[in-house]
Order: C-alpha cells, then structure tokens, then sequence
C-alpha cells in the first residue's frame, strides 16, 4: 500500500512537454511490461481475506494512472510537428531518372518515319514461322543452306517450326492477305545459329520493304533507296549499286553508300574503300509472286532489306555488336536526346 502511494507521488510529478513524452509516462506505467501490471502480478501473493480490499486500492490506482496519462497526452497534443521528424510535404520531390530510348528503336523509328512519307504502311509478323513463310514462298530451295539446322533454329517438338530467319515472311503474309498495290515495310526481330561475337550475334533486327504494282522498275528502287539513305545519313551522302544474287529477286543488287566515318577517304570501318554496304535489294522473283497469286505479267515489285544494327553502328559508330543486348547502362545513356 505505502508503495503504491509512492508511485503515485512520482506519477503525479512526472513531467511531459512532447507526446513522445506522454507516450513514455503510458509505456513506465500502463504498458504491458509496466509498473501496474506488475503490481497486479503480486495479487496472489495477497491473503484471501485482504484480497478484495487490495483489489479496490489497484482499481483505485490504475484510473488515478490513465487520468494522469490522460492530462500528459491532452497537454502534449500537437507536438508531434515539433519534434523534428516531420516531413516538409511543401518540398519538391526526389527526381526520377528518365530513361533512354534503345539506339535499335531509335533507328528504326527513323527508317519507319521515312518510308511513311513514301507511303509505306508498316507491317508486323510473329517472331516464330513456319517453313512455308519463311522459306518456301521465298523460294528457297530445299538444299539451300539457311535451311540448314547449322543456321537457323528450328522448334524441335514442332519440326515445321522456326524462329524467323528474316522478316520476309510477314511480307508472305501480307501478299497472302492483299493482292496489289501493297506497299509495305516489315521492322522485326530476326533469329540467326551464329557464333556470338562482336561482328555477329543469334539475332538481329531488320527492316525489309516490298513494293509491287503495274510498272514497277528497277528505276523506282534505285530512286527510292537514293532518297532513303539522303532522308537518313544527309544529302551528301553517296550510293552506288553492286549486282548480287538473293533467291527471292531478280536482278539483285546491293547497296554501298560512301563512308560516313571518313567521308570517302578511307578507314578501317570501310576496308579503306570508301564505301560501306547497307542493305540487300532486287526486282520480286516472279515465281515469288505466283506463290501468292499475284500475276507475274501484270504486275512487278521491288523489295529490300537491311539491318539496324548495321546502320547504327554507321550512325553512331557502335563498333561491337554485343553493346546493343547488354544493357550497359554507360552504353545507353549516351543516347539521351537522340530521338
Ligand atoms: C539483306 C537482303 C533482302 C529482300 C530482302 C524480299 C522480300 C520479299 C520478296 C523479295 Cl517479300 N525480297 N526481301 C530482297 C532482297 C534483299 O535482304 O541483306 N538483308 C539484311
């Protein structure tokens, strides 16, 4: 009893400016470890005839505590904002770094804006083709070595499967779907059973474009490639045609243009020659049309293709393929503002 008046006399000069402070005071005496509860914990200790007596004078005890808690809490309210841990919400917040848009996706933007001017629609595929979509309607022969399981990855429960060896095949879908005028570009991922290293990687991005009408001529695509490497690269730029061979066209042709790291002069990027090739090209094989119905007599086509990769590294001399899907952070912020 003479202990419990002691107490009392401490609760009653216990002094509190913060409610950190209040919160104290219920903590020493009204929490579960706290004073009353183990005051309350020496009950049993208590005769059976002084019990209830005993019980009155805690009842008594506990509300004189949680009355003076009570006065400690009303005095302190509002201090909180004083005690220095509060948040200034008036602050402007933590900036959020921006990111970057992947060099690939900037040039292909440009690629894609370019043949929009010319009419081009954009056309988009599924990554995973059959034989017929990718090779068949090419008119790649059966023995032709990108057949081969050496080059190209084929989906080995599913035999007619494959990952799309280049974005030719979302032209064979368009032509499926749409007879002439089509005039369309074909921006996609591509699958190739390469060696990684800093020339070559198991995939790459393309761009491929067909165009087929009446009168459509060898003419029409010079001119139009002239005026697509002039949109990309600047009006200086210079291009020249070499004869080549694609199974699905006829004449083919690739494309040079002059070296954009020496102007011409000569360098390592251009083998000293002075002209760097961009892309692959040819009139539509006619046997390539007949495999959509499409009439090789009335009508003729020009297409193209080209990787972004490789136009890239023109643009931005990126000299290492494997930069491109590392995801090296000092690799793509230095694309800030090249949009
Ligand atoms: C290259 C060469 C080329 C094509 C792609 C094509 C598409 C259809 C019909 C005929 Cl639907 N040809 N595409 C034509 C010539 C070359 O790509 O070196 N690409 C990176």
């Amino acid at each position: 009893m003479q202990q419990i008046e002691a107490y009392k006399q401490e609760m009653q000069v216990f002094e509190a400016q913060t409610a950190e402070q209040a919160e104290a005071f219920r903590i020493k005496y009204l929490g579960t470890k706290g004073l009353l509860k183990q005051v309350m914990g020496e009950m049993k200790q208590v005769p059976n005839e002084q019990r209830k007596a005993f019980g009155q004078v805690l009842n008594e005890f506990k509300a004189f505590a949680e009355d003076i808690y009570q006065q400690l809490k009303d005095k302190t309210a509002g201090t909180e904002q004083a005690s220095g841990n509060q948040i200034d919400l008036s602050l402007p917040g933590n900036d959020l770094p921006v990111g970057t848009r992947h060099p690939l996706n900037i040039v292909r933007n440009q690629i894609i804006q370019i043949f929009r001017r010319l009419g081009f629609a954009v056309a988009e595929g599924p990554e995973i083709e059959d034989d017929w979509h990718n090779f068949g309607a090419m008119n790649l022969p059966e023995d032709h070595p990108a057949r081969d399981m050496q080059d190209t990855f084929y989906i080995s429960k599913h035999p007619d499967w494959l990952l799309r060896t280049h974005t030719s095949s979302v032209q064979a879908r368009v032509m499926e779907n749409q007879q002439p005028p089509i005039r369309v570009i074909c921006p996609g991922r591509v699958y190739r059973n390469e060696t990684i290293s800093a020339r070559a990687h198991c995939f790459f991005h393309q761009v491929e474009g067909l165009y087929i009408d009446e009168n459509v001529s060898f003419a029409d695509l010079k001119q139009t490639l002239y005026f697509f490497v002039q949109e990309l690269f600047g009006q200086h730029v210079k291009v020249r045609f070499r004869p080549s061979y694609f199974p699905f066209t006829e004449p083919s042709a690739e494309m040079d243009i002059s070296c954009q790291i020496c102007s011409g002069k000569g360098c390592n990027i251009c083998k000293h020659t002075g002209w760097v090739e961009i892309l692959g090209s040819g009139m539509v094989h006619p046997k390539v049309l007949e495999n959509f119905g499409i009439d090789p007599n009335r009508y003729t086509g020009y297409a193209f293709g080209m990787g972004i990769e490789r136009i890239t590294q023109l643009k931005y001399q990126v000299n290492d393929l494997r930069l491109y899907s590392q995801n090296d952070i000092r690799f793509l912020k230095q694309f800030t503002g090249a949009l």
